[in-house]
């Protein structure tokens, strides 16, 4: 029986993603690495210092800097992103999820929010949303970053539900793996080709509605 739903942030509840990909960007282009549009795809729902190692490899430069450099050029990069975040607004709440929070609500559905990123609260608060949710994981406590399924059990942990009992929602390939590793009922938000591992697809958030969601879920 549902009894809770699991979200992630980026490119789910909102698009702070965009913020991320262009602060990317733009470390990279300091770096002298161009980014491909498939490269930059990839970097989503990935942490932080998983997404800088990543940049640097698609650009060849692995081995190139110190610890302590590459520190340097994620805190650049996430001094960019929080400068971006502080102009987001309740109007920033991607569609279609308002109406899903309310109908989550009147079924008395718990939630949580499983994402990799550290700004999550800020991002929250700024939206207008943090009170909708029982919980938040702190991704500073996790030992793996999406693909593995630890994000997702600890956020069903912490609203003391079993896997059989959440819906989860991702944007990102990594994010509906992980899903599935937990045993989790992924609902993909995006490519279907790239997301097909998900229970259930669509496009866009605004094509998502809980009473079919779950049709498919009690199937
Ligand atoms: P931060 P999600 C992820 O959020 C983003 O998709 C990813 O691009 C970012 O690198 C990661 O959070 C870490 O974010 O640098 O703010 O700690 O999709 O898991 O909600
Ligand atoms: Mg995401």
């Amino acid at each position: 029986m549902l009894k809770g739903l699991l979200f992630d942030l980026d490119g789910v509840l909102t698009n702070s993603a965009k913020y991320h990909l262009s602060a990317w960007n733009n470390l990279a282009n300091e770096l002298g690495i161009t980014l491909t549009d498939a490269q930059l795809d990839q970097l989503r729902g990935i942490s932080r210092m998983d997404s800088l190692n990543m940049i640097l490899k698609f650009g060849g430069q692995e081995d190139k800097y110190t610890e302590a450099e590459k520190e340097k050029f994620a805190a650049e990069k996430n001094a960019k992103f929080v400068e971006q975040i502080q102009k987001m607004t309740p109007e920033d709440i991607l569609p279609g999820i308002p109406q899903l929070l309310k109908d989550a609500k009147a079924q008395n559905l718990k939630m949580a929010i499983a994402s990799a990123s550290k700004n999550a609260p800020t991002i929250l608060n700024k939206l207008g949303i943090m009170d909708e949710f029982d919980g938040i994981v702190d991704p500073s406590t996790l030992h793996r970053g999406k693909p593995d399924p630890e994000i997702y059990v600890k956020a069903q942990e912490l609203l003391d539900l079993k896997a059989d009992e959440v819906i989860s929602f991702e944007d990102a390939q990594a994010g509906v793996e992980a899903i599935k590793a937990a045993d989790q009922f992924a609902v993909g938000i995006g490519d279907k080709e790239l997301l097909k591992e998900a229970d259930y697809i669509v496009a866009s958030t605004a094509e998502l509605k809980l009473s079919e969601i779950e049709e498919v879920f009690n199937k």
